[in-house]
């Protein structure tokens, strides 16, 4: 975006025979696994927990394959394996789940253990319901069936569905078999030093009764990281002084989706999303900019929930005509911004939103919300999903863009809805799928522009790292401020915003 040139940057009971074939899927690695077509995306339920395991096979580790910091690791055999003519090793993670309401449907269950290292490594998973030695033999084993097996293990989270193992509230212990001779899988144990590396066990499951009601138990949710890969824009620490942020969030407008939310796309898996069923903000899945203001914009960005805010199944991100105090001085307009640093980020994948634009043809000049990616590295390159700037030269299409810096090298395009209409009219769906050789954006489904080495002379220097993700309505800029007739408070309205890998 132009504007940021100096912004720092179930229990579904499987038969054997579909857990024979089930293969694994580690999510965001190289395609090496198939997810069978019973395979339903994980996360797909209305309701989620975040557990971490009670107990585990964690060794303590010295610093080791390039590693400077000593660190704790699950493995059964650290010792041993070395030795082991096999090559053997077993890590075991056991989860007490005790918070499924009773009528929790279409439980999905997602097992997630943290890889320092990308290791070509035969991994097989398998459940045993109950408790399981930390060490494990092979024999012990031999008679449980594997859930999942893959052959490359990712550096970072490496996501494993054991959906089919998952039958309801009780004690699960997972194995994860390193099959494969002279490799060593060192997985991040339950007392690693860092929160945010360690294992946890994710659920989703829908409620009979309540299809879209909050959790009928506490969600034990993900603390948020100790560390961040990547250190985060520092924003100013002024807090607005006009607003009086009132405690509980307002009332969300009243909205319709005008269609029903495609399927899951063809190839894609679902890796992360939020489809904010709840009523408020997961702090676990986006950071909330709180009195920081940009050089580019008339607004500051505040956490109010005036602002920003979760109900009827919508994120809505607010402008207000509203004076506030940031980065030394007072703006005349409340706005926020949301973004995962730190907290997810991904290398290539599906990046799809589905939301309405307050921007209408005469009441919107100065309104400008988007939906984007920026690495984690902070250094060039970004990918506009899509931007929605207002008034009567900009309201009725989407822009599409990428950045190599802000000088500002860059290629976009402002793209009409296939359909007809425009964003402001009800709600849209915005794609953009980024992998190592194309970045092609979609809307409402329909493939409107592609961009790849042959259009991008820099895309390889630009777009092979993990993104984070961002998701903003700034009030002014360079594509004008607000006049008389701009209509205040303008809604942002975010139905969900998912990403998929394959
Ligand atoms: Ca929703």
């Amino acid at each position: 975006m132009l504007r940021r040139a100096h912004a720092p940057a179930h229990v579904r009971k499987p038969t054997p025979a579909a857990r024979r074939t089930r293969a694994l899927t580690i999510i965001g690695g190289t395609a090496t696994a198939i997810l069978t077509a019973s395979v339903l995306p994980i996360l797909a339920g209305d309701n989620g927990l975040s557990l971490r395991p009670v107990a585990d096979s964690t060794v303590t580790q010295v610093p080791q394959d390039g590693d400077t910091e000593a660190k704790t690791t699950l493995a059964s055999c650290p010792a041993l394996c070395d030795r082991n003519p096999r090559g053997r090793r077993d890590a075991t993670l056991k989860f007490a789940v005790d918070q499924l309401p009773a009528n929790a449907t279409d439980v999905r269950a997602k097992l997630r253990v943290y890889s320092w290292h990308d290791i070509t490594a035969r991994i097989v998973t398998r459940t045993v319901v109950g408790d399981l030695r930390a060490a494990v033999t092979a024999d012990q084993l031999a008679d449980v069936l594997p859930v999942q097996s893959a052959d490359r293990v990712r550096k970072g989270y490496n996501e494993f569905d054991v959906s089919a193992s998952v039958q309801g509230n009780g004690t699960y212990t997972f194995t994860l078999s390193q099959e494969s001779h002279n490799t060593r899988v060192y997985w991040a144990s339950r007392e690693n030093s860092r929160e945010n590396l360690r294992p946890e066990l994710v659920l989703s499951y829908s409620t009979s009764s309540k299809p879209t009601a909050t959790p009928t138990t506490p969600a034990v949710t993900m603390p948020p990281p100790t560390t961040s890969p990547t250190p985060a824009p520092k924003p100013t620490t002024t807090k607005p002084t006009s607003s009086k942020p009132s405690t509980t969030a307002p009332k969300p407008p009243p909205t319709s989706p005008t269609a029903t939310p495609p399927a899951v796309p063809k190839d894609w898996n679902l890796v992360w999303s939020d489809d904010f069923n709840g009523d408020s903000i997961d702090r676990s899945k986006w950071n909330v900019r709180d009195g920081e203001g940009r050089d580019i914009d008339l607004g500051c960005n505040v956490s109010s929930p005036k602002n920003s805010f979760v109900g009827g199944g919508n994120l809505t991100i607010r402008a207000l005509r509203q004076s506030a105090t940031c980065s030394g001085e007072t703006r005349p307009f409340t706005q926020a911004y949301l973004d995962t640093i730190g907290k997810h980020s991904w290398q290539y994948g599906r990046f799809e939103m589905r939301a309405k634009s307050p921007n209408k043809p005469d009441t919107s000049k100065g309104l400008w919300p988007a939906f984007w990616l920026r690495p984690n590295d902070g250094g060039n390159g970004e990918i506009d999903v899509t931007e929605l700037p207002g008034g009567k030269d900009w309201y009725g299409k989407s822009t599409a863009a990428i950045f190599y810096d802000y000088t500002p090298v860059k290629q976009d395009t402002r793209i009409a809805l296939p359909g007809g209409g425009y964003p402001g009219d009800g709600f849209h769906t915005y794609a953009t799928e980024w992998d190592a050789t194309s970045i092609k954006w979609y809307l409402d489904g329909k493939l409107v522009w592609t961009r790849d080495k042959s259009t991008t002379s820099w895309y390889d220097k630009a777009f092979h790292k993990p993104y984070n993700l961002r998701l903003n309505f700034q009030v002014g800029g360079w594509l004008g401020n607000p006049d008389a007739k701009t209509s205040f408070p303008a809604d942002f309205v975010v139905d969900y915003v998912k990403v998929y890998q394959r």
